[in-house]
């Protein structure tokens, strides 16, 4: 059986690295970065400078089946608060025709602060989710707004979802709640979490398909096309399946791919974009935000990198304080609108929004009494622009 191509999603802040090339530079400083004929500008960091050992397996057999065509997922995300990005990798397992002479895992790799990394995979327990190993697409979030970046892994079908709860002692949980119910059957591709109805709480919106278009033909239960899912976080702090009263578009069946969030209509209510393997794409618009309010940001990095990736946005609203790491990244093949929304409920403004720019920045834009429903323009070190 053909299974799974691919994986990414990923990136949450892999952003980080690649947006490093959009420091402002002075003159002098372009001439001392200037290539030179001859030299690297990027240069290869091999496992026995990293001690990353991890290796990706695509599964290959002695017949020549290769279901990872794509390789695996990866992504950049500080899961012990450090302020040093530490490593997570994606795999796939065994498949019909091919078993693994050696157990395949993911990897944590915690940096060492030196240019090294360190397996912590087994003691943080994100190697394997609940009932298998076939990991697809993963994403980083602090879904539940504790301060601790949080873990999701997509897997294929006959295998649960993961999410891994940051227990902030250097492990995680695997608590995928009715996320495992609902995802027992589909294979997951496109993923984002994002507050979707602008209570303040984070959501979670899921794209699914399986890889192999054949496989209605073989299988009693497991389809190519399959539907969308979206899961609601409630006051108990836990993501609640709401796909069956969220509209006609979850009573279909697609081959999704990529999933994209964004506001294209600027009215604060965070719009989807899904990607169709062979079919038209589907725009949602989003009408479950009305009636909360919200404050929408731009972000302008000036010492840090232009578009703020990495920064860490907190917020005091309705008597409560809220925070958030801006990342543009996660999902399969898919970037995201670069604003900030943040969801407000019933409350009438922001109190105090205070905007901790990434390194190397060391500025912290603290603005006070703003006004919901638009979006403002915030540049490091100038506040409001
Ligand atoms: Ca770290
Ligand atoms: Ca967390
Ligand atoms: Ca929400
Ligand atoms: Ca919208």
């Amino acid at each position: 059986m053909l299974r799974s191509l691919i994986v990414i999603s990923l990136l949450l802040v892999t952003a980080v690295v690649v947006e490093t090339t959009h420091y402002s530079f002075s003159a002098a400083q372009q001439n001392a970065t200037a290539q030179v004929p001859g030299k690297p500008v990027f240069v290869v960091v091999p496992p026995s400078d990293s001690k990353i050992t991890w290796v990706h397996d695509n599964g290959h057999s002695e017949l020549r089946h290769l279901p990872e065509t794509c390789g695996g997922g990866g992504l950049f995300f500080d899961f012990d608060n450090d302020g040093w990005m530490d490593i997570y990798l994606v795999n796939s397992g065994p498949s019909d025709f091919f078993s693994p002479k050696t157990p395949i895992k993911n990897a944590l790799y915690r940096n060492n602060h030196d240019g090294t990394f360190v397996d912590v995979t087994e003691k943080a327990g994100v190697g394997c989710g609940k009932m298998g190993c076939f990991g697809m697409g993963a994403a980083a979030s602090d879904y539940d707004g504790d301060g601790w970046q949080d873990l999701f892994v997509a897997n294929i079908d006959q295998e649960l979802f993961s999410l891994y709860q940051n227990q902030k002692d250097l492990t995680f949980v695997d608590r995928p709640g009715e996320i495992g119910q609902a995802t027992r059957l589909l294979s997951g591709w496109g993923l984002k979490y994002f507050d979707y109805d602008n209570d303040g709480k984070t959501d979670l919106f899921l794209a699914n398909g399986h890889p192999d278009d054949m496989i209605d033909s073989y299988s009693m239960q497991v389809k190519y096309k399959e539907p969308l899912l979206l899961f609601h976080q409630g006051a108990d702090g836990k993501l609640h399946d709401v796909s069956q009263e969220s509209g006609p578009a979850f009573q279909k069946d697609y081959a999704a791919r990529g999933l994209a969030v964004g506001d294209y209509n600027n009215d604060g209510a965070l719009d989807v974009l899904i990607g169709v393997n062979g079919g038209p794409p589907v725009l949602l618009k989003n009408t479950a935000a009305t009636g909360n309010n919200w404050l929408g940001l731009k972000l302008e990095g000036v010492t840090s990198n232009r578009d703020a990736i990495g920064a860490r946005l907190v917020w005091k609203t309705g008597g409560k304080v809220y925070q958030r790491l801006k990342n543009n990244g996660g999902s399969y093949l898919s970037s995201h609108d670069p604003r900030e929304v943040l969801g407000l409920g019933s409350a009438a403004q922001v109190d105090e929004l205070e905007v901790h720019w990434p390194l190397p920045s060391k500025t912290v834009d603290r603005l006070t009494n703003l006004a919901p429903n638009r979006y403002i323009h915030i540049r490091e070190g100038k506040g409001l622009v």
